[in-house]
């Protein structure tokens, strides 16, 4: 049976795979990206955890079901009408109610429903059994990147912003000409690091509005609430990197918030482990640590890069309603808390997001870099110090 489902499924990528060739004859060479979508994908992506494939099987399993359903009923309605129709001499029979027929609608499609909700919920109990599980993160969305905190097993106590490639965001921003790369708007700075063969969960929520964590290639997709938390899990079987994005509409940057897990050996996952923590400890900045200009500077420069310059732009210019930095009376007035309560508390509701998921230094970084690059010229110096202060 699985046999005759994945030839079917395949049968249907052959008209894609053609569109494929001719449309690869123009500008936009984009490939499959192993893990993620793949170009006329008409199907689901391949399954990496016994949930995703059970997901298929119930797919196309129930797709064979009403297919069946489907033509036999329309058969046997064709059938009649045309069988027993008026032009051969057939007259309408007169009657009112048959126990007969009325008992087989009913427990026809009754006995149909139950053989089809057996196997459904079987795999929906599955993937609710977010039970005893070797991993845990949560996973918070925010407008618009994700947060992930590892709870639980080993990689404890890890947690870092996961934020779409930069550069990506500017070619979207450009009309997305030309050459795109595979992974477009799908790269990430720092993806989720698992383990492969371990049953990894997923608690989901919120910093804002409502955002939705969801990876095709494990079968999962789960809603990300503010103030609530729900959970999902996982267990990838194979090591890869593997894609997906916010699947529920959360602003005007939703399209750009990707999700990008990366399954690695358990060695590899040790490793990584390791050096998380190490980078942790050498960047576990000091809140009270008296920066110098320079410094705070150049650690600012990459703050900006990553977080900033895709509304305010690289050269500080701004563009339309959003605001310039190079200039900007806010960047410039002596009163440094000015532009620290803009930057924590955001503005326009979230036109300009708060900043409060930084840490103190990256903020007092970002905003020293915008006080002292262009033609900003103060000569200002904002410490984490300052930063603290101002939040409480
Ligand atoms: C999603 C787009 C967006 C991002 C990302 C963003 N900003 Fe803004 N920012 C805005 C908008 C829009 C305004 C204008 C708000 C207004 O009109 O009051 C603004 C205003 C500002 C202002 C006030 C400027 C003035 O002259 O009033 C500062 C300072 C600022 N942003 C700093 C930052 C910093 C620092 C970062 C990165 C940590 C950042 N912004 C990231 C959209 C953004
Ligand atoms: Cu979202």
């Amino acid at each position: 049976m699985k046999n005759i489902f994945s030839k079917l499924a395949s049968g249907l990528r052959i008209p894609g795979l053609w569109l494929a060739a001719w449309a690869s004859t123009a500008a936009y060479a984009a490939k499959d990206l192993p893990g993620g979508p793949s170009l006329w994908e008409l199907n689901l992506q391949p399954a990496v955890t016994s949930i995703a494939e059970e997901q298929r099987w119930l797919h196309d399993g129930l797709m064979i079901v009403c297919a069946v359903v489907f033509v036999g009923v329309f058969g046997v309605m064709f059938y009649s009408i045309w069988k027993h129709r008026k032009s051969v001499g057939h007259k309408a029979a007169s009657f009112h109610e048959s126990v007969t027929v009325e008992m087989a609608w009913t427990i026809i499609p009754f006995v149909i429903l139950i053989l089809v909700a057996l196997p459904a919920t079987k795999v929906i109990v599955a993937e609710k059994d977010t039970t005893n599980a070797d991993l845990t993160v949560k996973a918070t969305g925010y407008q618009w990147k994700w947060g992930y905190d590892y709870l639980n097993g080993e990689g404890e106590g890890i947690g870092f912003l996961s934020t779409l490639n930069p550069t990506h965001r500017e070619m979207s921003s450009n009309g997305a000409k030309g050459v795109m790369p595979d992974d477009y708007l799908l790269d990430v700075d720092n993806p989720l690091v698992v383990p492969v063969n371990k049953k990894i969960r997923i608690i989901t929520t919120a910093n804002d509005v409502i955002h939705s964590f969801s990876v095709p290639a494990f079968g999962i997709k789960q809603d990300a609430i503010p103030g609530f938390v729900r959970d999902t899990w996982f267990r990838a079987n194979k090591v890869g990197t593997y894609y997906g994005e916010c699947t529920e509409l959360c602003g005007k940057e939703h399209a750009y918030m990707p999700i990008q897990v990366k399954v690695v050996s358990a060695q590899d996952y040790s490793k990584w482990v390791d050096g998380e923590k190490k980078k942790m400890a050498a960047a576990a900045d000091d809140p009270n640590k008296v920066w110098t200009l320079a410094d705070l500077v150049s650690r600012g420069e990459k703050v900006y890069t990553a977080n900033c310059a895709a509304c305010h732009q690289a050269n500080g210019k701004g563009a339309g309603p959003i605001k310039p930095l190079d200039g900007s009376p806010v960047v410039l007035d002596a009163d440094k808390n000015a532009q620290i309560k803009t930057v924590l508390e955001g503005r326009l509701n979230g036109a300009m997001p708060s900043w409060k998921a930084l840490s103190d230094t990256d903020i007092a970084a970002v905003i020293t870099y915008t006080k002292n690059h262009w033609s900003n010229k103060t000569g200002q110096v904002v410490q984490p110090t300052d930063i603290k202060a101002d939040r409480s």
